[in-house]
């Protein structure tokens, strides 16, 4: 019966909507009425694009890089899909000029990428090689010339082979400081945005936990622990490092994929519950970042396994940020509970939406809640989406086009809840789409395209894909429609 009733009212509201359209003189789609509909950002705010070195720039072993454990690793049979590596990628090692027209045309105001360690440290450490740092500095120059504001990441993933122990030695934070500090003090001149790192969990749990990200490693969890202190170690230190050789105003934060909780309904308690998910489960990177301790009940919980800490650690962790870049993908829902943690998170129905990277959950809402619950824990001076995007099954049709509908949804759903974090207030800076094109996806090789510009790995041919268009369009407006 209740059914009914819905449809009688859906049928009438359409019948009724028709009638308004047929008597109006206006067009049916005038693109006035579309504008006014559309959700405006504020003035200045900046968009741009994410890609990391590994994944695009290939030119492996040119001019003096050092392999990383990205090299080793993707050469390790069975360890990435089809065998595929990144030792020529995108080969952006030589087609950079052609790949900063592309975001000229979509008119970013920005572009975030990374710098591979291995090319400036060959060795991870002690002598630098000049011809590496050159390489950025032509890209810095370049984006400079088409008014296009570098954001570097000094750290995504590719830790230089050498360095022994790798993230399970201190020495390595030491060292990541060391290369901060070089790199930062060459380029800061022109380049006034650094992150250090990019997501603690990725390059410490997967690598060294997990052993499914390089280095393939399986530790105990007192060992795991420690590695994760060496990574928010290396961060810190390299955030006092950066400081110390750059010059006042320079921007310094980082790129971490915290994890984001939703509130299954938007009342008060649901909203603390998220907030305090969000504070409690990412205590061993985020939390002790922002608030330069370990949670009591983290080390309560990690017992003997807990990460021994020196003098001096906490404080480098814990050094203020010009602002923190979110990488949100996705995220889980929580609702409160009444038990003591006062939230339980919410199983992810085996229905549960996701696009071509099967891994992630669509949950668009993650983009306004990442926002907000680290401001509302933090509140940090600016914030940043560093990436959000989505792998989509991108097949060219018969005239070459990519028409990927699948990603314009995911995109319009997250940049429509990006627009209320920045109607509501929330000190949100700019957004950076993962990514420019098509890539080394890790693990998953070249089977999974994240680019809204499609790359035929062949020929290295760049075609943008109508979420490119649609991207252009949303820049161009500084509105969502
Ligand atoms: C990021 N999740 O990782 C990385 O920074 C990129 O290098 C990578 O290519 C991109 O996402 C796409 O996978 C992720 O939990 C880490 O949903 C975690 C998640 C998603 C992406």
């Amino acid at each position: 019966m209740k059914d009914l009733t819905r449809r009688q009212f859906g049928a009438g509201g359409a019948a009724t909507a028709a009638a308004a359209l047929a008597s109006a003189s206006m067009p049916r789609f005038a693109s006035a009425q579309t504008h006014a509909e559309s959700r405006q950002f504020p003035q200045g705010f900046l968009w741009g694009c994410a890609t990391a070195a590994y994944q695009i720039e290939g030119g492996a072993a040119e001019d003096g890089r050092g392999p990383s454990i990205w090299d080793t690793f993707s050469h390790t049979p069975g360890m990435v899909t089809n065998g595929d590596t990144g030792d020529v990628a995108d080969d952006s090692y030589h087609l950079y000029k052609e790949d900063i027209r592309l975001l000229k045309n979509l008119g970013v105001a920005t572009y975030r990428l990374s710098i591979s360690w291995s090319r400036i440290f060959p060795n991870g450490t002690g002598q630098p090689n000049p011809k590496g740092l050159d390489y950025y500095s032509r890209v810095v120059d370049e984006l400079l010339a088409n008014n296009i504001t570098p954001y570097l990441t000094l750290f995504h993933w590719d830790l230089p082979e050498a360095l022994k122990g790798g993230w399970q030695s201190r020495d390595t934070s030491k060292a990541f400081a060391e290369y901060a500090a070089y790199v930062t003090k060459h380029l800061s001149g022109r380049v006034h945005h650094w992150m250090t790192t990019n997501e603690f969990s990725c390059f410490t749990d997967l690598g060294y936990k997990d052993g499914t990200n390089a280095p393939g490693l399986k530790l105990a969890p007192a060992q795991v622990n420690q590695v994760r202190h060496n990574g928010i170690l290396a961060h810190g230190l390299a955030v006092q490092a950066i400081r110390a050789n750059t010059p006042s105003g320079t921007q310094v934060g980082l790129a971490e994929n915290a994890s984001t909780f939703v509130p299954v309904i938007e009342t008060p308690e649901h909203i603390e519950a998220a907030r305090k998910a969000t504070r409690d489960e990412n205590a061993p990177f985020l939390t002790a970042v922002m608030e330069g301790k370990y949670l009591a009940k983290y080390l309560a919980l990690e017992g003997a396994n807990a990460p021994k800490v020196a003098p001096g650690d906490m404080e480098a962790i814990g050094s203020k940020l010009d602002f923190v870049g979110l990488n949100v993908y996705t995220a889980d829902y929580v609702k409160a509970d009444g038990s003591p943690s006062g939230y339980a998170i919410l199983p992810r129905p085996a229905s549960y939406p996701h696009m071509a990277a099967t891994w992630i959950n669509v949950a668009p809402e993650c983009v306004y809640w990442g926002i907000r619950n680290v401001t509302d824990l933090w509140h940090p001076p600016a914030l940043y989406i560093t990436e959000n995007g989505c792998a989509s099954d991108d097949v060219p049709n018969a005239a070459g086009q990519i028409d990927d509908t699948d990603r314009l949804m995911y995109l319009r759903n997250h940049i429509g809840n990006l627009h209320r974090a920045a109607a509501e207030g929330y000190p949100i800076k700019g957004y950076f789409l993962w990514s420019l094109l098509d890539n080394f996806e890790w693990i998953a090789g070249y089977t999974k395209r994240f680019g809204i510009h499609y790359v035929d790995f062949k020929t290295q041919k760049r075609t943008p894909k109508l979420s490119a268009e649609w991207y252009r369009n949303v820049i161009a407006r500084n509105a969502v429609e």
